[in-house]
C-alpha cells in the first residue's frame, strides 16, 4: 500500500507533528489544558487530516509506533508549559487494546519528567464497547500511574450514562455536535445538563467541544460545563504557538 509505505517514511523522516488546542477553565477563563492534534505534511498531498490516516494506521498495525511518537512528543512538549497547563492525547481503541499501553505511558513520563498528574488520555466509547472486563482493568492501571483519562466525543457512539458510572473518568467531553445545536435545540441542552450532573457528583470535569460563538460558551457555562475548547478561544495551533501563548500567561 502506497499509503503504508508513505506513513512509515514519515515516521523515519519526521513527516509528522503535533498541533494544540487550547482548552479553557470556564470558572477562571484560564488554559488549564491543551489538546495534542497530529498533523502530517505530506509531500504531495499536502497536510493530512488524522481523520484520513489514522484508520490505515490501525490497519497496518504502525498506530503503535506512531502512538508512541506522538506521547514521547505531547509529554516532552508539555513539560516545557507552566504546570498548571494539561496535555490530553487521543488514543485509538487499537492502542487501547495493546497490552503494554501502560509500559509506553510509563516510559513517555519518565523520560520527559512531566508530572503524571498533567497527562490525560482520550478514548471513545469504542474502546468500552468490544471488552468491558479488558477496559475496566486496563483505565485503573492508567489511573493507578497518575494520569488522568478524559472520554471523547461523549454522545456520538452508543452513548450510555451508565458508562459514566461504571467506568472512573476524569472529565467527559461533550461531542461538539450537541453544542452546536444547544442554543436552539431543547433536548441537546437536556442531555449536556444530564451528563454535567452525573460528572459533578463524581467530580468529573465536563468540557464543552466545538464551542465557536459566546452564545454557545454561555449557553454551556450555565448549564454547568467546568471547561471549553473550540475555536472562539483557538484552534489547534503548532507547538511554538501554543508555548508562547502559555508563557504570556493567557
Ligand atoms: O483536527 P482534527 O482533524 O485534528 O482531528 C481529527 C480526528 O483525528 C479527531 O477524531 C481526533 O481525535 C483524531 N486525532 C487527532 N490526533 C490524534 C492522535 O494523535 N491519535 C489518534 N489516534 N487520533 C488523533
Ligand atoms: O474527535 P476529537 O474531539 O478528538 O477531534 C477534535 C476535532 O475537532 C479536531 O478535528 C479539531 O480540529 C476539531 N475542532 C476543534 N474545535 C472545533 C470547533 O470549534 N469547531 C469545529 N467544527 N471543529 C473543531
Ligand atoms: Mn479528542
Ligand atoms: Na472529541
Amino acid at each position: 500500500r502506497e499509503l503504508e509505505a508513505d506513513l512509515r517514511a514519515a515516521l523515519a523522516e519526521g513527516g509528522f507533528e503535533l498541533h494544540y488546542q487550547p482548552q479553557v477553565d470556564l470558572r477562571s477563563d484560564v488554559v488549564n489544558g491543551c489538546e495534542a492534534l497530529l498533523r502530517w505534511r505530506h509531500q504531495v498531498r499536502g497536510m493530512v487530516s488524522p481523520a484520513d490516516f489514522v484508520p490505515v494506521a490501525e490497519e497496518t498495525g504502525l498506530i503503535e509506533e506512531i502512538g508512541q511518537w506522538v506521547l514521547r512528543t505531547a509529554c516532552a512538549e508539555a513539560a516545557t508549559w507552566p504546570s498548571h497547563v494539561r496535555v490530553a492525547v487521543n488514543v485509538s481503541p487499537i492502542q487501547f487494546r495493546s497490552e503494554t499501553l501502560s509500559l509506553k505511558v510509563a516510559a513517555a513520563l519518565n523520560e520527559s519528567g512531566l508530572d503524571p498528574r498533567r497527562l490525560e488520555l482520550e478514548i471513545t466509547e469504542a474502546v468500552l464497547i468490544a471488552d468491558d472486563d479488558a477496559a475496566l482493568v486496563t483505565l485503573n492501571q492508567l489511573r493507578a500511574l497518575g494520569i488522568h483519562i478524559a472520554l471523547d466525543d461523549f454522545g456520538t457512539g452508543y452513548s450510555s450514562l451508565q458508562y459514566l458510572q461504571r467506568f472512573p473518568f476524569d472529565k467527559i467531553k461533550i461531542d461538539r455536535s450537541f453544542v452546536k445545536e444547544v442554543t436552539r435545540n431543547s433536548s441537546s441542552a437536556s442531555i449536556i445538563r444530564a451528563v454535567v450532573s452525573i460528572a459533578a457528583d463524581r467530580n468529573m470535569i465536563t468540557t464543552a467541544e466545538g464551542v465557536e460563538t459566546l452564545q454557545q460558551r454561555e449557553t454551556v457555562q450555565n448549564l454547568g460545563c467546568t471547561q471549553m475548547q473550540g475555536y472562539l478561544f483557538s484552534g489547534a495551533r503548532p507547538a511554538q504557538e501554543i508555548r508562547a501563548l502559555l508563557a504570556s500567561g493567557k
